[in-house]
């Protein structure tokens, strides 16, 4: 259950009780797609790098292992050792990302695996039946994201056949949690709002699907090609449509002041492969800007990545000696440098969830939003 504790503006501070133990929000979830965070990270890792949440993809693990391994092997928190909350995404966004020779039907999708070309077909239902098999503790609704931009047309036909399919998603998830042999017999089910840059079909879409009462809400679709500023124009303008007292998740975003920026409008939840993706391109995020750590500056430099920083990477090693693994190409670099930007993120948002409580989100966002985009 959701609770709303407090807002500072749009800013709010959030708790979520879930089977799996609560989690406080605005929250980053830490993206582990095939049940591993990239860079070598593993579960017992994360415990020391303030994870919440860790989030899985149905796409990846119906290929690889099979989400019947996983049910088999007793769920995706046994088979990761990882007991804390697991939202998994829907595969929506992954099949219209990766999956190639894809065919949208009503009943759902045709498409062909990106690993070894078989055909493949998914659904609501299957979707639904995938992530129940792997036990999240939060099931995203299976979706289709539109591209940016999109013809209205288009767009319009699209979000009407989205909640059709979150319609057969809740009903699916129902019938699955009142089966006796079914892993988590009480996951969640967070609809997604889509309509593109349209507002009007923002505005609808969200209404339809607030109307079904789930456990969460999503907007998606965004970060998809449009610029930032439409973005956040987006937020606004379906934000005052989200039900307040249920929890608010943006998909695939972003950069920490996008996350600033969005917290600003409204937003619980995020995730995103920016801060593993760029740390294993020596790329790692400090309270002072970002810093590309290849540079020849940080040859001799013995400071830590971060000064500010107590993460397990920055309590041990030297820029110095993070930089010569890079140039290496010693795996324990990208480990390195992703333990940080994990450990960045989760405390970035920690930080925001203590400046909500103290009324001073106003001010860490005059401090911060623009700083920690600057290069240094
Ligand atoms: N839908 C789903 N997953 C997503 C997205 C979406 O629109 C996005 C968009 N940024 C990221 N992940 N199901
Ligand atoms: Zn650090």
């Amino acid at each position: 259950m959701f609770t709303l504790l407090k807002t500072d503006n749009k800013a709010r501070r959030g708790s979520f009780e879930t089977v799996h133990g609560t989690f406080q929000t605005p929250c980053f979830m830490n993206v582990g797609t095939a049940a591993a965070i990239k860079g070598g990270i593993s579960s017992v890792d994360l415990r020391e790098l303030k994870t919440q949440v860790e989030l899985c993809n149905t796409y990846h693990l119906h290929l690889r292992p099979g989400d019947h391994v996983v049910k088999q092997m007793g769920g995706l928190h046994k088979f990761m050792n990882w007991d804390k909350p697991i939202l998994t995404d829907s595969g929506g966004f992954q099949v219209f990302s990766l999956a190639q020779l894809r065919k949208i039907k009503e009943e759902g999708v045709y498409f062909a695996s990106h690993i070894d070309g078989h055909r493949i077909f998914m659904g609501p239902e299957e979707s639904m039946q995938i992530q129940s098999n792997l036990g999240s503790t939060i099931a995203m609704a299976f979706d289709e994201c539109i591209e940016n931009p999109s013809p209205y047309k288009y767009v319009a036909a699209s979000i009407e056949r989205t909640t059709r399919w979150l319609i057969r998603c809740k009903e699916e998830m129902e019938r699955l949690n009142s089966l006796p042999d079914t892993i988590n017999r009480h996951q969640l089910l967070f609809g997604i709002n889509q309509g593109s840059t349209f507002d009007d079909l923002r505005i609808k879409h969200m209404e339809d699907i607030a109307a079904l009462d789930l456990d969460g809400y999503a907007i998606g679709g965004l970060a998809v090609g449009e610029a930032t500023e439409e973005m956040y124009r987006i937020i606004d303008v379906v934000e005052p449509y989200m039900p307040v007292h249920k929890p608010r998740y943006l998909m695939g975003v972003g950069t920490p002041s996008n996350i600033i920026e969005a917290v600003a409008r409204g937003v619980d939840m995020f995730d995103c492969v920016m801060p593993s993706r760029n740390a294993r391109h020596a790329t790692v995020f400090t309270w002072s800007g970002i810093m590309h750590l290849n540079n020849k500056c940080y040859e001799t430099d013995p400071r830590p990545v971060d000064e500010q920083c107590d993460c397990p990477t920055c309590r041990n090693f030297s820029r110095a000696y993070i930089r010569h693994l890079f140039k290496a190409n010693e795996q324990l670099a990208g480990r390195l440098a992703v333990q940080h930007n994990l450990y960045f993120y989760n405390t970035l948002t920690e930080k925001i969830r203590e400046a909500i409580d103290k009324d001073r989100f106003e001010q860490f966002r005059g401090k911060y939003s623009q700083l920690l985009a600057t290069r240094i």
